[in-house]
């Protein structure tokens, strides 16, 4: 039995990275820590109540966090807790530095106390900056990240990465590129214009809509994660990502057109501060150390997403009804 130590559980990704590993490995037990900030639900994972532990646990709090491994013996951490979305760390950037650098550091020594098998840092394409028309980002490309977002997320990949270094630590790092699917908080690009779309509500589009994100369906990246803690050696960096460029604007005209609504629904609206370009992964090392390809092409993978966004319009007619409201018409109604 192994077990896996996963923050961020109740958040986009974790909670489909748990629902996973609960399906998948029947020899693995899971504890979800959580701090149950804006952007988690319980509701993501409905289907466990039982099947796991939850702690409610700031990981910036570090005497909160000793208890759990005071409490159990930890095999493998993965590390999602994180603020997540660019707009809200250029409006507020402490609460970043303090849950993705401070937390980061405080799970890495606990687990350097506690002997953990593997540390895996989850991370992301924007610690690598923005890219002009041509070329990709490779786990060599320099860092260089431009929002607070990704500066507290690159700050986190170094210090775990001093571990190996310094302490001999079994870290690891994946940096994937734009997910979507099931379960993503509606304050993110294709949520956001799915659900407007249904609510025949305009769809907000910065600057130019031409800057240009590597998208990969959720699944893909839990199966990259899988892989990296099973075969990837310590030490390393792993770049994940879809094989699905796409420019924004056509994005969203995707999402319209399956939903036979009109392109009127676009508004072009002011400029993100600091508007990254350009993402696009060079992610051949995992796929030639561990067989990752990603199973998905953009249109089955916006789909799918569509369609979950249909059949489980509860899930966010509820998010949007509760606080998050006051914050969706300030960030997107008043622009
Ligand atoms: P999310 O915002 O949906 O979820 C984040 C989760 O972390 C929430 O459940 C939240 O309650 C929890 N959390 C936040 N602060 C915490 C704290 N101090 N202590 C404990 N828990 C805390 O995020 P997501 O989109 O699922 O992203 C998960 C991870 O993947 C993040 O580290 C993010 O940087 C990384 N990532 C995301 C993407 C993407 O496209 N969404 C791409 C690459 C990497
Ligand atoms: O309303 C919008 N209109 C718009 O044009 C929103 C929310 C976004 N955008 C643009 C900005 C980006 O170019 O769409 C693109 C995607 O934006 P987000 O969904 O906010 O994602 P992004 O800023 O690219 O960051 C995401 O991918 C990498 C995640 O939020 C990060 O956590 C992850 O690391």
């Amino acid at each position: 039995m192994k077990t896996y130590l996963v923050t961020g559980g109740f958040g986009f990704i974790g909670s489909n990275f748990i629902r996973h590993i609960l399906n998948m490995r029947k020899n693995a037990a899971v504890i979800n820590a959580d701090k149950l900030t804006y952007a988690a639900n319980p509701k993501n994972l409905p289907d466990y109540p039982e099947d796991y532990k939850f702690y409610k646990i700031d990981i910036a709090d570090k005497l909160e966090l000793a208890k759990i491994f005071n409490e159990n013996r930890i095999d493998f951490v993965v590390n999602f807790a994180a603020e997540s979305h660019v707009d809200r760390s250029i409006a507020a950037p402490g609460i970043f530095v303090k849950t993705n650098v401070e937390g980061t550091l405080n799970l890495l020594e606990l687990s350097m106390k506690h002997n953990v098998e593997k540390f895996l840092q989850i991370s992301t394409d924007e610690a690598y900056g923005s890219l002009g028309a041509a070329g990709k980002f490779s786990e060599e490309t320099p860092l260089s990240p431009r929002s607070p977002y990704s500066a507290s997320k690159a700050s986190a990949d170094m210090l775990a990465m001093s571990f190996f270094h310094t302490y001999g630590m079994p870290v690891l790092i994946s940096r994937c590129s734009n997910n979507y699917g099931p379960y993503q908080f509606p304050e993110k690009l294709i949520p956001l214009a799915i659900i407007n779309a249904l609510n025949n509500k305009d769809i907000p589009l910065y600057g130019d809509g031409r800057n240009i994100r590597d998208w990969i369906y959720v699944d893909d990246h839990v199966d990259a994660i899988c892989l990296v803690l099973e075969k990837g050696k310590t030490g390393e960096v792993y770049n994940i990502g879809g094989n699905s460029e796409a420019e924004n604007a056509d994005i969203i005209k995707f999402i319209l057109d399956k939903l036979n609504k009109p392109s009127s629904l676009i508004k072009y609206v002011k400029d993100r501060p600091g508007h990254d370009r350009r993402y696009a992964m060079d992610f051949s090392k995992i796929t030639s150390e561990t067989g990752f390809m990603p199973a998905y092409g953009i249109e089955k993978g916006i789909e799918k997403t569509i369609d979950w966004y249909i059949k489980n319009e509860n899930w966010w007619k509820e998010i949007l009804s509760g606080n998050y409201k006051e914050y969706y018409k300030e960030m997107y109604e008043n622009r």
